[in-house]
C-alpha cells in the first residue's frame, strides 16, 4: 500500500491484509449471495453506489429530520464479524470491538463526509478492490489531507467523524464498513438510544 506521508493514528489504525485466496473468496460469496439484495444508495454523497446493510439498517439523519426508524438489516452480520475477529491483532486495543451493523457496497466514488449520527467513531472498513481511499488527519478539518492507494484486502479502523472519501474506485470494488452505534451527547439528543430500544422492542 503506497500513501501519503505516515498513518495520522487519531484517524486510521491498519489492522491486517487479507491474501488474495481470501478476499477472492469473499467476493465470490458477495457476488452469488449479496448482490440479489443490493439497492442503489440513497446517499447524496454516494451516488452510483449499490448496497444492502446487515444486521440493523440505521437511520440517516438529516439536519431536519432525526425521527427516522431503525430497520431490520440482511442477517450476515455474523460473516463481518468473523471476518474481523480472524484478523484483528490480539495486541490491537480494538481486539474485543463487535460490529453492530455493516453496509456492503460495490461500485461508486464517495464524496467527502463525516459519518451520521448513528456512527459511534472508530468503525472498521474492509477494503475489496482498487481505489484512492481518503480521510482527513485532524476532526475539525473539511478535507482529507492523508491518502491511501488501497488494492484490496486492506482492513482497518478508522474514525468516522473525521471527513473522508473514496475516489478513482474500480468498477467492481467491493467494500465492507461496520460501525457500533454511538451513545455520546449528540446520539443523546436526536435520540438514537431510544430509536435503537424501539426497533429492539418491536422484534
Ligand atoms: O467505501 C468505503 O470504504 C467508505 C464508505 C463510507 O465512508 C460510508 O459508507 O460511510
Ligand atoms: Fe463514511
Amino acid at each position: 500500500m503506497t500513501q501519503s506521508g505516515k498513518t495520522p493514528a487519531q484517524a486510521v489504525v491498519k489492522l491486517a491484509m487479507l491474501d488474495a485466496d481470501e478476499v477472492d473468496d469473499i467476493i465470490a460469496w458477495l457476488e452469488k449471495d449479496i448482490r440479489p439484495h443490493l439497492k442503489p444508495d440513497v446517499s447524496r454523497y454516494a451516488r452510483g453506489r449499490q448496497r444492502v446493510w446487515f444486521g440493523v439498517e440505521p437511520p440517516l439523519d438529516t439536519e431536519t429530520n432525526y425521527s427516522q426508524p431503525f430497520r431490520t438489516g440482511l442477517a450476515r452480520l455474523d460473516v463481518v464479524a468473523g471476518i474481523f475477529q480472524q484478523h484483528v491483532p490480539a495486541s490491537s486495543r480494538f481486539k474485543d470491538w463487535q460490529p453492530e451493523t455493516a453496509l456492503v457496497s460495490v461500485g461508486g466514488n464517495i464524496a467527502a463526509h463525516r459519518d451520521a449520527t448513528y456512527a459511534d467513531a472508530w468503525s472498521l472498513g474492509i477494503n475489496l478492490g482498487r481505489c484512492v481511499w481518503s480521510i482527513a488527519s485532524e476532526r475539525q478539518a473539511a478535507r482529507p489531507d492523508f491518502h491511501m492507494n488501497l488494492t484490496g484486502g486492506e482492513v482497518f479502523m478508522f474514525n468516522a467523524k473525521h471527513v473522508h472519501a473514496v475516489t478513482q474506485a474500480a468498477d467492481d470494488r467491493w467494500a465492507i464498513n461496520a460501525w457500533r452505534f454511538a451513545s455520546g451527547p449528540t446520539a443523546q439528543e436526536r435520540n438514537i438510544p431510544g430509536r435503537l430500544a424501539e426497533f429492539r422492542a418491536g422484534r
